[in-house]
């Protein structure tokens, strides 16, 4: 299942001086098995254009890449599938526009917000913010490694941990029973994107066999 490992989520304006293919494709090298379209601030028609060409890239390395909010774009692009929050397009009517194969993954911070997601046919859980963040504006309060365990035990739904994941955090992480981990900043601002993947691979796989 690509949720049990690394989901790459992009922040162009972190790497202002790689282009946004060249990082997300160092992260599929070093072993990503998801990625993410993230940007808050491109219109439609860069929107499309940047997730047509990480589609394309995800699909050469066979795995799958997701939108974040925008569902149109997803559609536009026949992206694998869509993030959105909790405060964007309503889980049930997402599913309605991407059919049944299509994968949808959706933000929560409670236990309430996760058996709901579950409930309403999420693919995925997006859990967090684990730890303080710099890569969102609207963070809400971190839950720590306790509340991602909490909420993780509450859902039988894969569930990705977010927020302030770093090589240095990432064992006490896989720990709690996440099916995997995303990640913005550690990555994308990384000057050895494929080592500091193949990094937190290693992490994930040890930690999983350990426990
Ligand atoms: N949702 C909760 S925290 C976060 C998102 C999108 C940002 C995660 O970025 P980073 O840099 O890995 O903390
Ligand atoms: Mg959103």
């Amino acid at each position: 299942m690509w949720t049990s490992g690394l989901y790459v989520i992009s922040a162009e304006k972190s790497h202002p001086h790689r282009s946004l293919s060249s990082v997300m494709e160092a992260a599929l090298k070093g072993g990503a098995t998801a990625i993410q379209l993230r940007d808050k601030e491109s219109g439609k028609q860069a929107l499309i254009e940047k997730a047509y060409a990480l589609q394309q890239l995800a699909r050469s390395y066979r795995v799958p890449f997701l939108m974040n909010d925008h569902i149109d774009v997803a559609l536009a692009v026949n992206a694998d599938g869509v993030h959105v929050g909790q405060g964007d397009f309503p889980l049930i009517e997402a599913r309605k526009l991407l059919g049944k194969d299509k994968v949808i993954g959706i933000s929560t911070h409670t236990i309430e917000e996760a058996i709901e997601a579950e409930q309403y046919g999420a693919d995925y859980i997006g859990v967090g913010p684990v730890f303080d963040s710099s890569s969102k504006d609207d963070t809400e309060k971190e839950i720590g490694v306790d509340g991602l365990k909490e909420i993780t035990d509450h859902v039988s739904i894969p569930t990705v941990a977010i927020g302030g994941i770093k090589l240095s955090n990432a064992a006490d992480v896989a720990a709690t029973g996440v099916s995997g981990v995303a990640v913005i900043s550690e990555i994308v601002t990384s000057d050895h994107i494929e080592d500091t993947c193949r990094r937190f691979t290693e992490i994930l796989t040890e930690t999983r066999e350990r426990d």
